[in-house]
């Protein structure tokens, strides 16, 4: 399977996040994305492909003008506040929670960074938007290649997409790559995509994106919100509205859960996506589900991660892998390599 690997990604270093009242170092390293591709060249997995560029078309059938707007001159503005603020990067510090108003775009660059963004802990820098959208053309010719015929294909991406939504970043994620993949098969022809995301964290961008649609059904598999981040989304009861009543599915699973647990909600989700009749499948493949991981809470081994790979592979759907989280970094490339190998 052909990889797309934004060689731009390196350029998106942030520095700190905000957690429990302190800036601690990042855990969505570049190192990440290159142990995954250094994995992927010592077992010899097919060909490591710079993306296309797309246009700016292919990203607003998912972003909204005014928030790509926003993160293109981002930077420029931050340092435009202050010389000194080019060694820092950018984070958000207030938010228009209930009762305040998203309607009028602020002129003060706080107020902006606020606007489109929901929490303290994603850091924008110089590099971020080439980056971002560096990953999202990976996501997008990884769909094309679709497009053009190959059974499977891994967008290598960073920094990672599924907590962005329309009009806002947060969660590590400013472009979201998954939903780019599936709009981009959608145009390109096929009737009904599936986007299941096995990245420990809910897929709340991912969710809020397709929510409404009927035409792109999104499963999740994932760490109970009510513990776990993003919080504030991800229950079992969001079930989709209106035209898109019934093509969401939340499997949200205790933290402590181990691969034998983790594998029903799968069988779960790839029944329901068989149900909905899907053409082509879109995994939004976060390796954070490891035993190992940092910052999250299932007991996954490496092993299982070929388990996954196989099981995938055997729904037999063209399918976009979309790299997500995981922070395991000594063990990223193995984790995630093991899926692709599986799959091939
Ligand atoms: C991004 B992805 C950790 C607090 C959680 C945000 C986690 C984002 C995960 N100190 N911070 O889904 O892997
Ligand atoms: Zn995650």
């Amino acid at each position: 399977m052909k990889t797309f690997f934004n060689a731009l990604h390196a350029r998106h270093q942030g520095q700190f996040e905000m957690f429990r009242g302190a800036l601690v170092p990042c855990h969505e390293v570049p190192a990440r994305a290159d142990h995954v591709l250094a994995e992927l060249q010592r077992r010899q997995l097919g060909e490591v492909c710079a993306p296309t560029a797309f246009g700016v078309e292919a990203i607003t059938r998912v972003h909204s003008p005014r928030y790509l707007q926003f993160l293109e001159g981002a930077w420029d503005e931050w340092v435009a506040l202050d010389p000194a603020n080019a060694g820092k990067d950018a984070l958000p510090s207030v938010w228009p929670t209930r009762t305040f108003r998203t309607d009028v775009l602020p002129a003060n660059f706080a107020a902006r960074m606020g606007l489109f963004s929901f929490d303290a802990g994603t850091p924008l820098m110089a590099g971020t938007w080439a980056a971002a959208r560096a990953g999202a053309d990976c996501a997008l010719s990884a769909a094309q290649a679709l497009v053009e015929g190959d059974r499977a294909a891994f967008a290598l991406s960073r920094p990672p997409g599924h907590h962005a939504s329309a009009d806002f970043f947060g969660g590590y994620c400013f472009l979201n790559n998954a939903a780019l993949a599936a709009e981009h098969l959608r145009a390109c022809g096929l009737d009904r995509v599936a986007v299941l995301d096995v990245d420990y964290h809910h897929g709340n961008g991912t969710q809020a994106i397709f929510y409404q649609r009927p035409d792109v059904f999104f499963a999740s598999i994932h760490g109970d919100p009510r513990t776990e981040y993003p919080f504030f989304l991800g229950y079992a009861d969001e079930t989709g509205a209106g035209a898109g009543q019934g093509a969401n599915l939340n499997l949200p699973l205790p933290r402590g859960s181990d691969f034998a647990r983790w594998s029903e909600a799968l069988e779960t989700a790839l029944a329901a996506i068989r149900l909905f009749g899907a053409q082509a499948l879109v995994i939004s493949l976060g390796v954070d589900t490891f035993a190992g991981d940092p910052i999250s809470g299932f007991t996954l081994q490496s092993d299982d991660y070929l388990r996954m790979g196989e099981r995938l592979a055997r729904m037999g759907l063209p399918t976009v892998l979309v790299f997500e989280g995981g922070y395991a970094v000594a063990e990223v490339g193995v984790n995630a390599v093991n899926v692709v190998q599986a799959f091939v």
